[in-house]
């Protein structure tokens, strides 16, 4: 027993007996029962359920076959890569075996022939399961580690990506940051993206292998230097905002921007010693079960939660069918030391049968109705159930009943439409002219200005005659001398006096003036 637990502490540096078990049979005054608890499952060598993407094509050394040199012996370039050859090809996977041989074993990128054009490489490592960082990562790279690389995280399968951490030899130069050591940040900078150049430098390919990413150095800030007090970091993962995420990923990616330079310049004359080799990446972790499970198994090729306290779901995000008369919640660390389960709760159990699909934890009996009803029903839902939207919002129809995004807002414009109010595809009930889901647009024949109406003149029907021009279908603008809506009047003829006027203003400054204001001036239609 000794042996083994001493074997466990060896393997997973951190899975402190704690939040192990999830449940446990008890006897109390009441008789026995299940007593529930917040659980997560032990730490694992994550390296063995990854699935690895090495980009662009073509950077892996062997195809066509090629010589390299090192650093140690540039003269004597005689190892050679071949794809083709199982002893001398080094593909991706040989980043993820065991080295018990003594031997490292290595993917190996292609040398850097095509100098000045930097050398770049990605290694895109994916679970398609989110993961929660107990160990350091530790890539450990043969013949060099990189002079400038990058790590980048991803917390939704690889949509979006985010910088982790950066590595130069010269951060100023490489990245324009300062360099920091995680070891001198603090409680409130413990989740701080920072340039390091701790693991860039030249030291021999021998000597210094590996670059890190600190998340030993990172708990030590709460936890003290030999990781003790894992009870004041687990108060911490759960009180301060953005800890626990810091920690999440679902896929890393390393970004290699330039190999080792064996301490020197860059020497035109032998460009077949620079190159990236990386034997081994160690990335130890758990599976993310929102403290709702104790085991996580690979099924179907990808890591799965086994989900307990009536949860579901890959990370147990949710809850089971039947146990939603109470939102969903992620389990506690707290009150140490054995947290709280936050489980879901049957329907039913409460009062009656009152389901509340998850937006709303609690129900209300209605005496003169007799009946039991959800109370302050969340998401944008109403209803005895919150199974309907709130006025103003519609059923998002690819969304279940117990979706956060069940109800979207309808989104009406002010002006364009009679109410806030839409039917259930989202449309919008229009006022005269107006059109569009939303009735933001208008019919044509119509034109927008603050709401839509009827043309005034346009290219077809609504021709402004005499010469007139339409302006954005709202008026006509009139030569001197013709008025009317279309300018369809002459002014001669309508009044000898205003005829008389506007030959003798004709060209004089105030007619011009008189002119410019009716461009200027909406609705100014008759001069
Ligand atoms: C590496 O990934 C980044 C995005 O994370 C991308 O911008 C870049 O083009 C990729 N580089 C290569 C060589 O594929
Ligand atoms: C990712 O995991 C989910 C849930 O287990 C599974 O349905 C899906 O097929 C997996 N995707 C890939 C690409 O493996
Ligand atoms: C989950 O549901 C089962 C079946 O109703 C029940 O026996 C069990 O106690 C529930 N677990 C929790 C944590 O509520
Ligand atoms: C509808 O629900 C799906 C599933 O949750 C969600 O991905 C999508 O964003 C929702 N649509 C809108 C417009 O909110
Ligand atoms: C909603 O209104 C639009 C436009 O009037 C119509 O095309 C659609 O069929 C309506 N949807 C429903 C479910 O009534
Ligand atoms: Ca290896």
């Amino acid at each position: 027993m000794l042996y083994l637990a001493a074997l466990l502490v060896h393997c997973v540096p951190l899975a402190m007996a704690q939040y192990d078990i999830c449940k446990s049979w008890v006897t109390t005054d009441d008789g026995p029962s299940w007593e529930f608890y917040a659980c997560q499952p032990k730490a694992m060598r994550m390296k063995d359920y990854v699935t690895v993407r090495v980009d662009p094509a073509g950077i892996t050394c062997g195809d066509p076959p090629e010589r390299f040199c090192t650093h140690e012996n540039p003269y004597l370039c005689s190892d050679e890569c071949d794809a083709s050859n199982p002893d001398l090809a080094h593909p991706p996977k040989l980043m993820f075996d065991s080295e018990d041989e003594g031997l490292a074993t290595y993917w190996q990128s292609v040398t850097w022939r095509r100098y000045p054009e930097p050398l770049l490489a990605n290694i895109t490592l994916s679970w398609n399961k989110s993961i929660e960082l107990t160990d350091d990562i530790v890539i450990t790279f043969e013949y060099g580690r990189p002079t400038i690389m990058m790590l980048e995280k991803s917390l939704d399968n690889g949509r979006t990506w985010h910088p982790y951490q950066y590595y130069a030899d010269d951060c100023m130069e490489a990245f324009s940051m300062p360099a920091r050591r995680v070891r001198d940040l603090s409680t409130t900078s413990a989740n701080r993206v920072l340039c390091t150049e701790e693991y860039s430098r030249w030291a021999g390919s021998k000597k210094e292998k590996t670059v890190r990413f600190e998340v030993r150095d990172r708990f030590a800030i709460f936890a003290g230097p030999d990781l003790k007090n894992m009870d004041n970091l687990y108060t911490r993962l759960e009180s301060a905002k953005g800890l626990k995420d810091f920690f999440t990923v679902t896929d890393l990616r390393m970004r290699l921007l330039r190999p080792a330079l064996g301490g020197t310049y860059v020497q035109r004359e032998n460009l077949y010693k620079y190159f990236y080799a990386v034997s081994n990446i160690e990335v130890t972790g758990r599976c993310k079960c929102n403290l709702h499970a104790n085991l996580c198994t690979f099924k179907e090729g990808s890591l799965q939660c086994e989900c307990e306290h009536n949860t579901t779901g890959q990370d147990c995000g949710k809850c089971k069918k039947n146990f939603r008369s109470r939102s969903w919640r992620a389990g506690s660390y707290l009150p140490l030391p054995n947290g709280s389960p936050n489980a879901c709760a049957a329907a039913g159990s409460a009062f009656g049968n009152c389901e509340c699909y998850g937006h709303s934890n609690r129900c209300s009996y209605i005496d003169f109705l007799n009946v039991v009803t959800c109370v302050s029903c969340k998401h944008n839902t109403r209803g005895q159930h919150c199974q309907h939207c709130r006025l103003g919002f519609y059923r998002n129809s690819s969304a279940e009943l117990d979706d956060e995004n069940v109800c979207i807002e309808c989104n009406c414009n002010q002006i364009g439409s009679m109410h806030d109010r839409c039917n259930e595809t989202g449309y919008c009930e229009c006022r005269e002219g107006a059109t569009g889901p939303k009735c933001d647009d208008c019919l044509p024949n119509y034109y927008w200005r603050q709401g839509c109406f009827p043309n005034v003149c346009d290219d077809e029907l609504l021709l402004c005659q005499n010469g007139g021009t339409c302006y954005q279908n709202q008026r006509c603008i009139c030569p001197v001398g013709f008025k009317g809506v279309l300018c369809q009047q002459s002014r001669c003829e309508a009044d000898k006096q205003d005829c008389d006027g506007a030959r003798g203003a004709r060209g004089s400054p105030a007619a011009l003036a008189l002119a410019v204001l009716a461009l200027q001036l909406p609705g100014w239609v008759d001069l």
